[in-house]
């Protein structure tokens, strides 16, 4: 990486300290991921990007501000990166995965509270991170209560607006959703200083979509008998959609998919045949968290799909314009498809996700599941029950797992995931 101290400067960043996290992270990307054989060479792109991702990226997202462009924050999957495009903004992924921020978040926050909240937040006590250095505004979300009211704490550190989401999925509850849409899109207007147009939105939507079906192409990839890239690598390849250039992505992962089908034709698999096959469900996995995918791959296990808001919660569903002729009915139209198909547990009754985890099971053909969440997320925990009792009628076997970003119990998670896939040999 090129020396980027004049530009984390003019971000008020702290540099002593932020110099700390970039020593730290080479040498755990290189244990994570340089150390599995066979990877496919479209990789070498997302590795770059993880070598930038405090250098390169910035510039483009300053250089964006500089010719008037607005940078806006995200912890959710419910805020539409689409209305943000539209109106000129590039919208980044907040979330924080690393064990490095959570001290500074536990300044400000209980420590009983699940890390990626502490994280994101301490990344922003500690003014470590360059994304939230270099944001405009932050969209938070009245999910799930810790983040609800870490947005109050936010709110004294940085420009932040709350998306008021209802959390039933009937009728009520829709146009509580269809409301918050319409209000963001008034203070995004304000924000940006852009009205939406009809044009610009429709093309916002087509560039998503098209993000996301090449999500969706790469992970088809993997239904194959044949698994033709890791759970590792496919996990860096979604969490680099949370913030990179949305073109450039799709012409990079399309590049990888196409390698990919290559390798499917040819038979060639990065795991040994008779490899047991996962499905990891719960809790987004954001960067550089990539702890229990390691722990999986190298305990004679392949993760074969995520079922998570990093995963297929993200990139699966469409938003469907047909028929529709105005912005609103184009708002709408993309109401729909975040309420209608991302099914988040703070959502309740969500049988609907237990009903994808097991349509999901079948697509690719996985011999169990892991239940992944986050320490001290409720919502993920409590929901877990329901979905052990569905999978076992189903005759699928669950693994749940509870875990942070701290390494401390990875021998304890190494132990469990090794006898779970070992059961499912017998
Ligand atoms: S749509 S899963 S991205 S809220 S922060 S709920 S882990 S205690 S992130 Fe989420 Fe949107 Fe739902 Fe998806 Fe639990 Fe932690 Fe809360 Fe979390």
């Amino acid at each position: 990486m090129a020396d980027y101290h004049k530009m984390w400067e003019g971000l008020g960043m702290d540099l002593p300290t932020h110099d700390q996290l970039c020593a730290a992270l080479p040498p755990a990307f290189e244990q994570v991921f340089l150390t599995q054989e066979d990877r496919p060479q479209g990789m070498d792109y997302f590795n770059m990007v993880i070598a930038e991702v405090h250098g390169l990226r910035i510039q483009e997202l300053l250089d964006h501000k500089s010719s008037g462009g607005k940078i806006i924050g995200s912890f959710c999957i419910y805020v539409p990166e689409e209305i943000v495009l539209a109106l000129g903004g590039i919208m980044v992924g907040l979330c924080a995965g690393s064990e490095f921020w959570v001290p500074a978040g536990e300044q400000v926050l209980p420590r009983n509270l699940c890390p990626l909240i502490k994280a994101g937040i301490g990344a922003k006590v500690s003014r470590t991170c360059p994304y939230f250095q270099s944001v405009d505004l932050v969209v938070g979300e009245n999910t799930c209560d810790g983040k609800k009211k870490a947005w109050e704490v936010l709110g004294d550190m940085a420009p932040t607006y709350v998306m008021d989401l209802p959390n039933t999925k009937g009728e009520a509850g829709f146009a509580l959703f269809r409301k918050s849409m319409a209000d963001l899109v008034e203070k995004l207007e304000e924000v940006t200083g852009n009205r939406l147009t009809f044009e610009r939105l429709l093309s916002a939507i087509e560039t998503v979509d098209r993000k996301r079906a090449a999500l969706q192409r790469l992970y088809e990839t993997r239904k194959s008998p044949n698994v033709p890239i890791s759970g590792l690598d496919m996990l860096l390849a979604s969490q680099v959609a949370f913030y990179d250039d949305a073109d450039r992505f799709i012409s990079q992962a399309t590049a990888l998919s196409e390698e990919c089908e290559e390798r499917v034709k040819a038979g060639k698999s990065v795991f040994p045949a008779g490899t047991k096959r996962l499905l990891v469900t719960g809790t987004p996995i954001v960067v550089p968290n990539w702890k229990v995918h390691k722990i999986i791959e190298t305990s004679g296990a392949a993760v074969v799909v995520e079922e998570n808001c990093t995963g297929t919660r993200y990139f699966e569903s469409r938003v469907d314009v047909a028929g529709a002729r105005t912005v609103v009915e184009l708002v709408d139209a993309i109401a729909h498809r975040y309420f209608d198909r991302i099914h988040c547990a703070c959502f309740s009754p969500n049988e609907v996700r237990a009903d994808d985890v097991v349509r999901l099971v079948h697509e690719y053909g996985a011999d169990g599941v892991v239940g992944l969440n986050l320490s001290f997320c409720t919502t993920y925990q409590v929901e877990s029950e329901r979905l052990r009792k569905r999978l076992q009628a189903e005759g699928i076997p669950f693994l749940p797992l509870e875990t942070d970003y701290a390494p401390g119990d990875e021998g304890q998670l190494r132990t469990r995931i090794e006898a779970f896939v070992e059961s499912l040999g017998r």
